[in-house]
């Protein structure tokens, strides 16, 4: 996939993309000459120098739809930036934004009380020239679909300031990264305390995602401006800040992440009761940051750990209640206050619970699972015993 990359130095013309050059040396980031800055993002799969390009989703050619989810409207497209490299592939992540409360008053009219309070903690927070943005403005437009008596559809154009896409791109795109978005069958595993030792841990050791955006985090190399607050001890530290998933903005649709200080806890696998401080740490002062920032209490907040993650470096999700992001499913999620309770219980508890996990078809670990299984399973057909 990466081969051209490899060479030591190709000059690129690409006709469909504006004869824009490209020099690609071995072992560098691929960028653009002289390009203007459009939307500018952070790749950092391969780490080190390979982090920031400047993107244009004109210059994206999508040839596959990994994944188009009506309930979450969001899309997920496998293609190439034909500026910066047709060896390499990117992964493009469209997803409508969820209305935000503040943008739904017309400053015209005042509603309830309760409506008013709302809009104030929303305000708090944004209080930007946004603040004379509104749905209910004269930016929108009703296109007229069908009048029916008392019943009317329209089609609305409005405002683009306030109709924007959330966009994530992923540049270079690893065939693991293909696998975690594209839509597969998901077959469901139960893992035993064994089949970890020997199935899991062995593969992660072998193969896993790159940690270095968390590195990067931890390091503060990378998002130190969106860090919402941070706790540097040894043993108990952690930074918290806005989800890879969330704008950082829009309230109704909150999704934070809690990293670890500590490098050498892989997952709730790795949790004992030895961990009860960092967890019980991470959610009392994360639920107390978001509670100042955002003015949402601990009671509405989801905060869980994934089992299977995606990245093995044990980390803490916090969402809205109200809002049901990705990844919440009962056969992935972990309750932190359940995996607390749980260690209280028993401090090796998750050292020797089977828990279950969800795999992907092609993903590499289901491979292994269903191959150990065909090794010890029973022959389906069991020959009569003699007697
Ligand atoms: P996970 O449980 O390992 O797997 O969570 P998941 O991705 O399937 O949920 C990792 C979390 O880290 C996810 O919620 C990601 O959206 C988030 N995340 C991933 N990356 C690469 C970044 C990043 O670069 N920055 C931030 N802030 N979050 C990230």
């Amino acid at each position: 996939m990466l081969e051209a990359a490899e060479q030591s130095a190709i000059q690129v013309i690409d006709k469909n993309c504006n004869n824009t050059i490209i020099n690609i040396h071995h072992g560098d980031s691929i960028l653009p000459q002289g390009q203007s800055s459009s939307v500018a993002a952070a790749s950092s799969s391969a780490g080190s120098e390979q982090s920031s390009h400047t993107f244009k989703l004109a210059n994206f050619e999508p040839f596959r739809i990994l994944n188009n989810n009506a309930s979450h409207k969001t899309v997920t497209l496998l293609g190439y930036f034909c500026d910066l490299s047709r060896d390499s592939y990117a992964i493009v992540v469209l997803e409508k934004t969820a209305f935000a409360e503040h943008l739904l008053r017309n400053s015209s009219l005042t509603t309830t009380a309760n409506f008013d309070d709302k809009l104030e903690k929303s305000e708090s927070e944004l209080r930007t020239s946004s603040q004379e943005q509104s749905f209910f403005s004269s930016k929108s437009v009703l296109r007229t679909e069908f009048l029916n008596d008392i019943y009317g559809n329209f089609l609305c154009v409005t405002d683009p300031e306030i109709n924007q896409l959330k966009v994530t791109i992923i540049y270079p795109a690893t065939e693991k990264h293909i696998v975690k978005f594209e839509t597969q069958t998901k077959h469901l595993v139960e893992e035993t305390a064994e089949d970890y030792r020997t199935v899991t841990l062995p593969h992660l050791e072998e193969e896993q995602f790159s940690l270095e955006w968390i590195y990067n985090i931890l390091e503060h190399r990378k998002e130190k401006e969106r860090i919402l607050f941070e706790d540097p001890s040894d043993e108990t530290g952690f930074i918290i800040l806005p989800d890879l998933k969330w704008d950082g903005k829009t309230v109704e649709q909150l999704y934070l992440i809690a990293l670890v200080r500590k490098r050498n806890i892989k997952s709730l696998r790795d949790l004992t009761a030895a961990h009860l401080p960092l967890l019980n740490n991470i959610k009392e002062l994360g639920t107390r940051a978001i509670a100042e920032r955002y003015a949402i209490g601990a009671d509405q907040l989801r905060i869980y750990i994934h089992y299977q993650p995606a990245f093995y470096h044990l980390h803490v999700h916090f969402t809205f209640l109200q809002h049901d992001p990705p990844g919440i499913t009962t056969e992935r999620s972990h309750l932190l206050s359940t995996v607390i309770e749980n260690l209280k219980l028993m401090p090796d508890y998750y050292q020797k619970v089977t828990l279950p996990c969800t795999l992907k078809a092609t993903d590499k670990l289901y491979e292994k699972f269903t191959a150990r299984a065909a090794k010890t399973e029973e022959p389906l057909i069991k020959k009569p015993k003699l007697e």
